[in-house]
């Protein structure tokens, strides 16, 4: 295999035709044959650049609405052949089968197809079958064929050609193939992810997970961590997808807690009133309904306004000028939301430091998701935690019942619950998140510190008690042992939500009626670990 291959010949098939023309004219200035495919080869014709058809090398016309065009030993074959083997250069003569030796494809724009809500039908047309199967071929002959999947690459394959009088290097070669590989590999993940919703497949194991680049990051979770953000190519309202209105680049850290936040804040929906979330190290630190956004805010501030400094605040819509006034007067990361006003944007605009993300919409707190955390040696795949509860699941386990305030700050604080790391603690009263206690190894320190932090707001507020008073707790998984939730009682709350399931529930629930708490059972968990 010669390090060096001269590119003669370049069958180029692009459905994203951005930079084509330009790039054409360069390859035929430096003597390049061009082939083309229909679409392509009318572009090109029309730049006044000279292209045969595909359909001339094949012999065969494009047939079945496009879906044959470029399947043919004429096209493989030249894409495949070893170069330097008798048996394959006897081949090719015999078969009039002429060396392709650039290939430069973009395939037909599934992701975004599917992301426009197409219907089921236009999607199966949208899969390239064509491209794939060429890109899989030149790739695997990175030998002698140089293959281009990205438009991004268009300007460095000429430079490499320039520095080589017309050729290309192995190395190079070689770089390009992985790429290929890389774009094949996430074009069949996002037709089967596509898919796996379309029927409502949904076990973690007949499942792929690949992502295309949306962004270099300039470090990770630390500076001298390397780090890329890649998305799934599903366009689902969130950080992925958002757009950002100011602000400079958002870090490793900001779109790992906006995610958080954003998806903490989908748990409400818009229908039933505003809602806020403020998230600090992807633990909220405050969270609350409200009449309006601005009073929502404030409530999600006081629960602990030491956190929320330099946090980031998601909202469950529109984000209007007085909130943003108010969230303008702590210092924020970033701010997402469904949308903002031009007032509130206007409001903005004097903090160069705040990013301002809006998403026209809510992720949907019930689609089927795989969460994907990489282990020593491999990775774990779970279906994301989409577990919702109502009213109609809460089992009452006490002698006092919950009334109808109590069980509606429950199911808030359980929802809550649900987005704090485990063990997670939360008190809450009237629809505001008082007290968080999160990630502690034990659940009676997420109890203590919870109420340590209600303490620390009554005192901040000058409250006459702890806000954490007459409240309510919920914890994401069951009480061990009746201490945990005794700390609870002793910080002033009033009832109880948790999954059950202890050995020791009877323990818990005696205590809880020693303590005239009431207490009801969700039979479900939320671990968050
Ligand atoms: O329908 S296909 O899967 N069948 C094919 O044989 C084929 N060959 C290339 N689609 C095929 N292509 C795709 O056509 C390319 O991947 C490219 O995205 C597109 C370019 O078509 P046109 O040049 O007609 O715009």
């Amino acid at each position: 295999m010669s390090q060096l291959q001269q590119v003669r010949r370049a069958l180029i098939s692009v459905s994203d035709k951005t930079g084509l023309v330009p790039f054409a004219r360069a390859l035929a200035e430096r003597g390049v044959d061009l082939v083309s495919t229909g679409g392509t080869a009318k572009a090109l014709r029309e730049a006044g650049l000279e292209v045969s058809d595909v359909s001339d090398l094949t012999g065969f016309p494009e047939m079945m609405d496009g879906r044959v065009k470029t399947l043919h030993p004429a096209v493989h074959g030249g894409l495949l052949a070893l170069r330097d083997d008798a048996g394959h250069v006897a081949s090719m003569e015999a078969h009039g089968i002429k060396a392709i030796d650039l290939l430069v494809v973009n395939l037909y724009p599934f992701e975004a197809t599917v992301a426009g809500g197409a219907d089921y039908d236009t999607a199966i047309e949208n899969i390239d079958i064509g491209g794939p199967a060429m890109i899989r071929a030149a790739a695997k002959n990175h030998g002698f064929v140089t293959v281009v999947v990205d438009v991004e690459d268009y300007d460095a394959v000429l430079t490499e050609m320039d520095a080589h009088s017309g050729s290309t290097s192995h190395a190079f070669r070689q770089r390009l193939a992985q790429v290929a590989y890389a774009r094949t590999g996430a074009y069949d993940a996002a037709v089967s992810t596509w898919m796996a919703g379309a029927i409502g497949e949904t076990q973690p194991r007949r499942r792929v997970f690949a992502g295309r680049l949306a962004q270099g990051l300039r470090y990770g979770e630390n500076p001298h961590q390397g780090a890329a953000f890649y998305t799934d190519g599903l366009d689902v309202p969130g950080v992925a997808t958002a757009r950002q209105h100011q602000g400079k680049e958002l870090s490793y850290n900001n779109i790992n807690d906006t995610d958080a936040a954003f998806r903490l804040v989908a748990e409400f929906e818009p229908a039933d009133g505003p809602a806020v979330a403020i998230i600090k190290h992807a633990n909220p630190c405050g969270v609350a309904r409200g009449a309006t956004f601005a009073e929502a805010f404030g409530r999600a501030f006081d629960c602990d306004r030491t956190s929320a400094f330099g946090g980031i605040v998601a909202l469950n819509g529109t984000l209007d000028g007085d909130t943003a006034r108010a969230i303008s007067e702590i210092f924020t990361e970033v701010v997402i939301a469904p949308d903002a006003t031009d007032e509130a944007k206007e409001v903005f605009a004097a903090k160069k430091n705040l990013r301002l993300l809006t998403t026209g919409g809510l992720p949907d707190p019930a689609a089927r998701r795989l969460a994907v955390r990489q282990v020593s040696g491999g990775w774990l795949v779970q279906d994301d935690d989409v577990g919702q509860i109502s009213e109609d699941d809460l089992r009452v386990v006490t002698k006092r019942a919950p009334t109808d305030d109590q069980v509606a700050d429950m199911l808030f604080a359980w929802r809550v619950a649900k987005h704090v790391k485990s063990n997670a603690i939360v008190y809450a009263k009237r629809m505001a998140t008082v007290g968080i206690g999160a990630g502690q190894m034990s659940r009676v320190d997420s109890s203590t510190i919870a109420a340590l932090k209600a303490g620390r707001m009554a005192a901040e507020l000058g409250l006459p008690e702890s806000p954490a008073a007459g409240s309510v707790v919920a914890s994401d998984a069951f009480f061990p042992f009746p201490d945990g939730l005794l700390a609870a009682a002793e910080a002033g709350a009033t009832a109880v939500i948790q999954p059950g399931g202890s050995l020791r529930d009877d323990a818990v629930i005696e205590a809880a009626d020693a303590a005239g708490l009431a207490m009801v059972f969700t039979g479900m968990r939320h671990f968050r670990h």
